[in-house]
This record gives structure tokens, C-alpha cells and sequence, in this order.
């Protein structure tokens, strides 16, 4: 068993990139059933939500991996309280979908704490002792205390997955970027309900030197891993 401190350094975009376990967390942004299954907030508003699905199996194999390791979890899910009155108005009323924020759908009131299609899917279901972080905005750090939480436990490091690329995902690792952290997004499991806008999220994020992080595919990530479980005395 690694005891977290080995320094890992993978091929990523733009350039390798370095982090040790024990200073580094995985963030799953909003692997909610309303994002990913059928009558949620992501079909509200006109999405073709199977696409997000694909990304499934490779978030589990990272998420298996890295609770081996022993690292830092992070769950986000975009929630509001039952009365609505973390969600402003102009978030509820913008635009034309079938059911607002609220709204009862057939998973229960559309992004409302506590209801069924709030919930993370069960593939990737936090165990207890995770951090379960539940925000009302698109940003994991706005109106959260996933700052303190993961200055609290010496963090400095951020490997992120989820959806959507571009929306929560790409918000959240700005804030992170702002904040001082390192950031990684695993380029196969994080998704969009436009593949060009995942594209561009991807190139925008790490141009011009990593101006707000690094990419790469969960395979090289998954490779130190297990390098460095297999390098430790049992
Ligand atoms: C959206 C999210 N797309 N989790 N939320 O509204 O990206």
C-alpha cells in the first residue's frame, strides 16, 4: 500500500503534470441522476442526456482506484434547498425548459435536495466519510465550504471528473484555479451535451501554458497508481 507521499508525475496537456495522493483530491462534480437519466434537469432543458452516460465505467475505475490509494473524495451535486431560496430567480426562470427548478418531475422535484433524481447515480455513490458537497450554483466553491474543508485537510492538488465539461465542471476548476490549486480534468471522464463545447473546454482550459489546468485521459493516472501500490512494501 502506497502511503501517499510517492510524487507522481503523468504525460498530460500541455505538459506532464505532479501530484502525490496525500496532498491531492478527486472532485466529482454533479454525477447527479438529473444531469445523466431520463426526466431530470438536463432533459428539461432539451438535452439528449445518453451522451453523458458514457463516461460511466471509466469514472468508476478512477474513483475504485484512488479510494485504494487512500485519497481525498469529493462529491459536488447541484442542489437547492426545498423552499428554493438559495436559487435566484433569474436561475429558476431563464429560458423555456419543460419543468423549472422545483418543478415535480417524474424523479421528484427538479434539482431539490434530498429528492430521487438529486441523488449521484448509484455507480458512482459516495461512501460514507466522503465529503458530499451540495452547491447552488454552478461553481463547487461559491456559497460552499469545500474551501476550508479542503484547506483543512492540506490540500493543494485537484483531479477533476464529471459533467458538464463546460458548465459546472469548467466553473469549478476556474474557481479552484483562482484559489491556488493545481488542476487536472480527466479527459474521458468528463462529459457535455455538446461534444464540440467539451472540445473547446478542454483547449481553452489548458492553452496558453495551463492558464487553468492540465488534461489528460484517465489511463496515465490509473498507470501511477497502480505503479506506485505495486513500488510499496506489504
Ligand atoms: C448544468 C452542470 N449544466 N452540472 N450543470 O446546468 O453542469
Amino acid at each position: 500500500m502506497s502511503t501517499g507521499t510517492d510524487i507522481m508525475q503523468i504525460p498530460a496537456n500541455p505538459f506532464p503534470f505532479t501530484f502525490e495522493v496525500a496532498t491531492t483530491a478527486l472532485v466529482i462534480i454533479d454525477m447527479q441522476r438529473d444531469f445523466i437519466e431520463p426526466g431530470g434537469f438536463g432533459e428539461t432543458l432539451g438535452n439528449n442526456v445518453a451522451l453523458l452516460a458514457a463516461i460511466v465505467p471509466a469514472s468508476q475505475a478512477v474513483l475504485a482506484a484512488w479510494r485504494t490509494a487512500g485519497g481525498l473524495v469529493v462529491h459536488t451535486r447541484e442542489a437547492h434547498e426545498a423552499d428554493l431560496s438559495d436559487c435566484p430567480p433569474a436561475k429558476r426562470e431563464r429560458g423555456n425548459p419543460s419543468l423549472r427548478i422545483g418543478d415535480e418531475g417524474p424523479m421528484g422535484r427538479i434539482l431539490v435536495k434530498g429528492e430521487p433524481g438529486n441523488q449521484i447515480i448509484a455507480e458512482l455513490a459516495p461512501l460514507a466519510g466522503e465529503i458530499v458537497i451540495d452547491k447552488p450554483g454552478k461553481g463547487a466553491f461559491y456559497a460552499t465550504p469545500l474551501s476550508s474543508l479542503l484547506q483543512q485537510a492540506g490540500i493543494k492538488t485537484l483531479l477533476f471528473m464529471g459533467v458538464t465539461t463546460e458548465v459546472c465542471v469548467q466553473t469549478s476548476m476556474r474557481e479552484a484555479n483562482d484559489r491556488g490549486y493545481d488542476c487536472l480534468l480527466l479527459e474521458d471522464c468528463t462529459e457535455s451535451y455538446f461534444p464540440h463545447f467539451k472540445a473547446a473546454a478542454l483547449e481553452m482550459m489548458s492553452a496558453q501554458g495551463a492558464i487553468v489546468g492540465w488534461t489528460a485521459p484517465s489511463a496515465p493516472v490509473l498507470a501511477a497508481l497502480a505503479q506506485a501500490a505495486g513500488a510499496q512494501p506489504h
